[in-house]
C-alpha cells in the first residue's frame, strides 16, 4: 500500500502555480486512492519560520491555509490533514538526519545557493550578510526530508521545482537505511503533475511565488474575477505580437500558453504549441481574455467555497485538532523505531 505525503507552507493564500503544480494533483490522488493507501497532507509551519514571521501573522495564515486545503477539495475524512508544527516527532527526526546529513549535500541545493546569492548581494563588501542566513535554512531540505519519512511515506506529490529537495530526502532515506538498519525507511517516489512550473506574472524568468514583493505577480485562490483579469491583461509578455511557444525564448506568452492548458484540459501530453498556432492571426489580448476566463472557471468555485469555510472557525478548529492528534500517534510510532534504532531508546 502507498502512503502518499505532501506539505505547503502557511506563507500566505496560494495562488495558481501551488494549485496546478502541487494542491489540484493531491485532491486527484485523495479522490482516487486505493482502499489501503493512507494519504497525508500538512501545513509545515517549521519551515516558514526559517524566513522572518511575525507572530500574529502567522496564526492567521495557518488558518487561511487550513481553509485553502479545504477549499480546494481535501477532504479531512479520506487525507490526514494536520498542522507539522504541532508534531514534534517532525523536528526531532530532523535533528537525527543532520547528524548524518553531510553539508555538501545541502551546499549543492539550489535554493541554498539562490538565498547564499542574494545575501552576497546586499552586502557592501566582498562578503556574505549574515543576518540573511541561518542554520535552519541551510538544514531546511532535511525537515522536509525527515516529514516525509517520519511516516514512512512511499510517495510525494510536489511540483517540479522541488525535484532537488525529493532526492536528497531519497539520499537521506538511503543513507539511514545503509547506517543503521536496511528496511526502516522507504525510499519516496516523486509524483509529478504535468503542470509545468507556474511562473510569475511580473518576472516570467521568476516561478510564482507567495513571498514574491509584487501582489500582481500571483494569482491567488480567492482573487475574484476582477481581479484575475486585471492581472492577467498586466502580465509581462515582450514585443512581439505573434503568439508562439517558445518557454526559453518568450517565457512570458509560453507561461500564459501552460497556464490556459492547464486549466482547461486534463490531458497531460498536449502539445502546447499546437495550442499557440491555434491563435495565428490573433493578438496577445485575446490569448490573455481566453486565460483570464479559464483561470476564473477553475478558481471561482474555490474561491466561494473558502469564503464559506473561512467563516468556520470551530469546524476548522476541530479538523486540525483531529489530524494533529492523529499524525501525532502515527509519528511517535516511527520516531520510537528510530530512537531504538540508532541507540537512544528508553532506558
Ligand atoms: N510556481 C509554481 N509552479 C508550480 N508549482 C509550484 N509550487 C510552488 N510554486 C510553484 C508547489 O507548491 C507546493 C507548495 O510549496 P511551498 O509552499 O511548500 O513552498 P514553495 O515551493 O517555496 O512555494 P512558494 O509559493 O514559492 O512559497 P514561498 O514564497 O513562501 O517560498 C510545492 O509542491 C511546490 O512544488
Amino acid at each position: 500500500p502507498r502512503v502518499i505525503f505532501s506539505g505547503i507552507q502557511p506563507t500566505g493564500i496560494p495562488h495558481l502555480g501551488n494549485y496546478l503544480g502541487a494542491i489540484q494533483n493531491w485532491v486527484r490522488l485523495q479522490n482516487r486512492a486505493a482502499p489501503d493507501d493512507t494519504i497525508l497532507y500538512c501545513i509545515v509551519g517549521y519551515h516558514a519560520i526559517t524566513l522572518p514571521q511575525d507572530p500574529a501573522h502567522l496564526e492567521t495564515e495557518r488558518l487561511n491555509m487550513l481553509a485553502s486545503l479545504l477549499a480546494c477539495g481535501i477532504n479531512p475524512k479520506t487525507s490526514l490533514l494536520f498542522n507539522q508544527d504541532q508534531v514534534p516527532e517532525h523536528a526531532e527526526l530532523a535533528w537525527i538526519l543532520n547528524c548524518i546529513t553531510p553539508m555538501g549535500w545541502l551546499s549543492r541545493m539550489t535554493t541554498w545557493k539562490s538565498k547564499l546569492a542574494v545575501a552576497r548581494n546586499a552586502s557592501s563588501e566582498d562578503e556574505i550578510n549574515d543576518s540573511m542566513l541561518n542554520l535552519g535554512l541551510f538544514a531546511y531540505p532535511v525537515l522536509q526530508a525527515a516529514d516525509i519519512m517520519i511516516h514512512k511515506s512511499t510517495h510525494v506529490p510536489v511540483g517540479e521545482d522541488q525535484t532537488q529537495h525529493l532526492e536528497l530526502a531519497q539520499d537521506i532515506a538511503r543513507a539511514f537505511n545503509h547506517k543503521y538498519s536496511d528496511d526502516l525507511f522507504p525510499t519516496p517516489q516523486q509524483l509529478s503533475t504535468p503542470t509545468k512550473r507556474v511562473l510569475s506574472l511580473r518576472d516570467p524568468t521568476q516561478k510564482m511565488s507567495k513571498s514574491a514583493p509584487s501582489d500582481k505577480s500571483r494569482i491567488l485562490i480567492t482573487d475574484d474575477p476582477a481581479a484575475i483579469t486585471a492581472k492577467i491583461r498586466g502580465a509581462v509578455t515582450d514585443s512581439i505580437s505573434e503568439i508562439t511557444y517558445h518557454p526559453e525564448r518568450r517565457p512570458g506568452v509560453s507561461n500564459l500558453i501552460s497556464i490556459l492548458a492547464a486549466c482547461t484540459s486534463e490531458e497531460p501530453n498536449l502539445d502546447l504549441g499546437t495550442i499557440a498556432r491555434s491563435y495565428q492571426g490573433k493578438r496577445i489580448q485575446d490569448l490573455k481574455q481566453d486565460v483570464a476566463d479559464a483561470v476564473i472557471a477553475k478558481i471561482e468555485p474555490i474561491r466561494k467555497e473558502y469564503e464559506k469555510i473561512r467563516a468556520e472557525s470551530a469546524w476548522l478548529r476541530d479538523v486540525s485538532d483531529a489530524g494533529d492528534t492523529l499524525a501525532r500517534e502515527r509519528a511517535s510510532r516511527t520516531m520510537s523505531e528510530v530512537k531504538k534504532t540508532v541507540g537512544l531508546a528508553r532506558m
